[in-house]
């Protein structure tokens, strides 16, 4: 979702010279295979976009895939790109790297001032690993590596799996699923009250270039709204997105995690980004993309 977003944005801009792998044509857990690709193309500038991600769920049950991939593919590629010269690399993080209880909304220096949220703990402690790579880097070799920290994304190419993926897909998928089958209620996970904001992946794009052209440092940089709604407004919202017409039942034997992520964008407004798309139009354009794509893939069986 991510890395097409950023694509999509860098050939707006008339970026033709990009160097593209699929997951298929470059395995970046390889270490071989990575430095092999560096070796041969010397990239310029590098976006690590690239990670293993998924919703509360996900994070919950397969920690080892989530600590052991993203520590593979990030220490592959930010090594592999200080050998070969790179001169910018941008590295993706997470809210999620924040201490669970941290004050909101989130500032940049609250990394590493108190215990992590348990369920997400594993990729979290994977995300505080590559943005200590890129500090590490700076410090030692001269490295412009930095790295942003995006709030929860939504937006075309996510993961719509209701086990794997992430809050706003997985109620989307399941609203659309329960009107087409004539449901009268959709299961949602925990309580309804945590509260998360959300950033549509085209803003996030944005972001990820104007840093890249505006921000060398070494401390994380976030990048969100700074706005934030209720898992249960989120839902409602969605009700009306999707024309789900049944009832919300809230399953409080799943976890809430975090009870809330908000971010603090000052220092990003500061250099002058700020998030472009309203959260309600913003789900509008996933929800149509989403029952495109589900309307194809029917008519092409
Ligand atoms: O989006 P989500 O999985 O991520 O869940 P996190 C957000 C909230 O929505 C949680 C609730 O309180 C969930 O319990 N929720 C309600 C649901 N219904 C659903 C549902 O049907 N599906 C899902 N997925 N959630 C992830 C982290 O945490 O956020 C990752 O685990 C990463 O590490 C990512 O940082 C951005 O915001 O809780």
């Amino acid at each position: 979702m991510v890395g097409s977003a950023i694509v999509r944005t860098l050939e707006k801009r008339g970026y033709s010279n990009l160097l593209l792998r699929t997951r298929d044509e470059l395995d970046l857990s390889n270490q071989a295979s990575v430095q092999a690709f560096f070796e041969t193309e010397k990239p310029d500038y590098v976006f690590l976009a690239a990670a293993k991600v998924g919703g509360i769920l996900a994070n919950d049950t397969y920690p080892a895939e989530f600590i052991y991939e993203n520590l593979g593919i990030q220490t592959n590629v930010i090594h592999s790109a200080h050998l070969a010269g790179v001169q910018k690399l941008l590295f993706l993080g997470s809210t999620c790297i924040y201490p669970k209880m941290a004050p909101q909304p989130l500032k940049e220096e609250y990394l590493l001032t108190g215990p992590l949220e348990p369920t997400n703990e594993w990729y979290a402690v994977a995300k505080i690993a590559g943005i200590k790579l890129c500090q590490a880097y700076r410090r030692q070799y001269g490295c412009d590596f930095i790295s942003a920290m995006p709030t929860n994304l939504y937006g075309p190419g996510d993961d719509f799996d209701p086990e794997t993926s992430h809050v706003a897909p997985g109620i989307m998928r399941k609203m659309h699923t329960a009107t087409i089958e004539g449901k009268t209620e959709v299961e949602l996970w925990g309580t309804g009250r945590p509260r998360r904001e959300f950033l549509h992946v085209d803003d996030l794009a944005e972001a990820c270039c104007f840093l890249m052209d505006n921000y060398s440092a070494e401390s994380p940089i976030n990048v969100g709204t700074g706005k934030d709604l209720s898992i249960r407004e989120l839902a409602e919202t969605l009700q009306e997105i999707t024309e789900f017409s049944g009832d919300l039942a809230f399953d409080e034997t799943m976890p809430d995690g975090t009870p809330r992520k908000l971010v603090d964008t000052t220092r990003i407004n500061q250099l002058g980004w700020k998030a472009r798309i309203p959260l309600r139009e913003g789900l509008e354009q996933t929800y149509r993309w989403y029952v495109e794509r589900c309307t194809n893939a029917v008519s092409a069986k």
